[in-house]
């Protein structure tokens, strides 16, 4: 194969005329018209001097356009880098710098905001909008319906995603084709997509989730997606009659469920609900099977890793659990301090290794070594235990993240700008229960000696270069900050102290 990922998920559609994409409007784009627009996407970019390797940045609304350009990146070589469309100038110009984006691609909406960023990084900055219109489109219009494959092997860089750290600086995993193929296989045999699923998609595609889960899958077995611009209740009842899968973050689940409509009848030809990026709450599996019969499969990952786990397709699939390791894939449970395999049953940090697993972070020696060990292990940051049955149970987090919605936030990064505010002494970030988004960010404060921190106009410049869902729902002044005897601030008092601030 010249290009295996290319091969194994698109070249092999071409001159297909069946659907791949079915829109919210009940259009439908057919595979040979999706590679048709991503040969043009291929062209203009080589057109622009972007060569196989390099970087292109892309913060663009969901959108046909917007998989062909990933479509395109992987035909031409060219690394993709999807960044997340809440993210303000202020990050996404960190993105383009570190990863050396030739280009940035970006809405009209905020191309004036952006400019500068590109500027500096001396990236082309270009526009395409979620209806497909903007500079990139028209210009990609003049060029060639086909493009000459770019050679490349299984060990070469597909993507970067960016992963934040618990320093605050956020880190590029670079994804191989081999990453990202291997799992499409896997996972595509292990939950048994053929060319006659349709895969019901309201997930965003800056994300793994999204992006690799279930579209690498769907173009693996070669099935079709309702592609929605994102998940919108009446929209995903409207299109789950005419869906056979849907994955989705806990979040899609306890919705729908809050929803009277979504009925047995609603779901009952559906053949497979998938679960991830955060904890399923049992009760919501339990809830779920009550209401439609159907068992939500739960599975495990993260960005440097693709899937590690997953439950059954065939077999039980047990609520509070992440299943099984996937064909290919080792995990085991170890000592942090020793690293040392432990007895089943204790807990420990999970570690997983396989050609799931990344190559590293982009030009961070010293982190990729801290957590990817010279056998492959990769040192996940999640603690689990495997139960008598082997089936791995996530227990907590050895790394300070708050995930709401499906969203990761670091606290650091957050505090460290709360810090920067007009009367704050010090900050703590937590996650604390939320109905709606299982976790939610609560920042602690302490004000400096004689001032009253103005907490509204603290959110308000947060905001201007925070993304909005990394923003405190809730700020609070504290005298002091919980500490043990060594000085380290006590996250868990404070979680504890504030565990019914939205579910109380
Ligand atoms: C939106 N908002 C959020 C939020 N999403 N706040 C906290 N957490 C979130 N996840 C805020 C917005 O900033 C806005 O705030 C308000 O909510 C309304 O915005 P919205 O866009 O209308 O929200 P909504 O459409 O309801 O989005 C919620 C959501 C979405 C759950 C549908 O967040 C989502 O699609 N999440 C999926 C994330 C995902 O794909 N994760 C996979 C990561 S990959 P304001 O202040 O402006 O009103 C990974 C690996 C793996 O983790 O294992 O899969
Ligand atoms: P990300 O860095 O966005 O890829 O997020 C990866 C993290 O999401 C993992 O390290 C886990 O902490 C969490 N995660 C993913 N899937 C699950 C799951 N099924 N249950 C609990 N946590 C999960």
């Amino acid at each position: 194969m010249t290009n295996p990922l290319y091969d194994t998920l698109f070249g092999k559609h071409q001159g297909k005329t069946t659907p791949f994409l079915r829109l919210a409007d009940g259009s439908v784009i057919t595979h040979d018209g999706f590679l048709q627009t991503a040969a043009q996407y291929a062209n203009l970019l080589t057109d622009l001097g972007v060569t196989a390797g390099d970087r292109i940045a892309v913060q663009i609304a969901k959108s046909p356009q917007a998989l062909a350009v990933y479509a395109a990146c992987v035909q031409a070589g060219i690394i993709f880098l999807p960044l997340n469309t809440a993210y303000t100038a202020d990050e996404v110009s960190y993105f383009v710098e570190n990863s050396g984006a030739r280009v940035l691609l970006c809405d009209e909406s905020r191309a004036a905001d952006l400019a500068p960023v590109a500027q500096a990084a001396k990236a082309v900055i270009e526009t395409l909008n979620e209806d497909g219109s903007g500079s990139f489109s028209t210009k990609a219009v003049a060029h060639p319906t086909s493009f000459a494959t770019i050679a490349r092997s299984a060990d070469d860089l597909a993507a970067f995603l960016y992963t934040s750290g618990t320093t605050g600086r956020s880190k590029g995993a670079m994804l191989t084709q081999a990453n990202l193929l291997s799992n499409a296989k896997t996972l595509a045999e292990a939950w048994k997509f053929t060319d006659t699923d349709v895969l019901l998609h309201a997930l965003p595609i800056f994300h793994t989730h999204g992006l690799f889960v279930a579209t690498n899958i769907t173009l693996y077995a070669g099935g079709q997606m309702i592609f929605l611009p994102k998940f919108d209740l009446d929209s995903v009842i409207a299109n789950l009659p005419k869906a056979t899968t849907m994955m989705g973050v806990p979040t899609f689940y306890t919705r729908l469920l809050d929803d009277g409509r979504f009925t047995k009848d609603l779901a009952q030809h559906m053949r497979l609900f998938v679960s991830g990026s955060a904890p399923l709450l049992s009760e919501t599996h339990v809830s779920f099977e009550t209401r439609t019969g159907h068992r939500i499969l739960e599975r495990y990952g993260m960005t440097e890793t693709n899937m590690n786990t997953s439950n059954p397709y065939d077999g039980e699939r047990r609520a509070g659990t992440v299943g099984f390791a996937l064909e290919g894939t080792e995990v085991k449970i170890t000592d942090a301090a020793t690293g040392e395999t432990l007895p089943q049953g204790d807990i420990g940090q999970i570690e997983v290794r396989g050609p799931n697993v990344f190559k590293g972070y982009w030009q961070m020696p010293e982190k990729t070594a801290e957590e990817l060990r010279d056998d492959g292990f990769f040192i996940t940051g999640d603690l689990g235990q495997f139960d008598k049955d082997g089936y791995l149970q996530i227990v907590g987090r050895n790394k300070d993240l708050i995930i709401s919605g499906g969203y990761n936030i670091y606290p650091k990064e957050v505090e460290l700008l709360l810090d920067e505010e007009d009367g704050v002494l010090e900050s703590a970030v937590i996650g604390v229960p939320h109905p709606d988004f299982g976790e939610t960010v609560v920042g602690v404060l302490v004000a400096q000696a004689g001032a009253t921190p103005d907490l509204n106009a603290i959110k308000a410049n947060m905001g201007k270069s925070l993304a909005r869902f990394k923003l405190p729902q809730k700020l609070v002044i504290l005298p002091e900050l919980p500490r043990n005897t060594m000085g380290k601030v006590q996250k868990k008092a404070l979680r504890e102290q504030f565990a019914d601030l939205f579910t109380g």
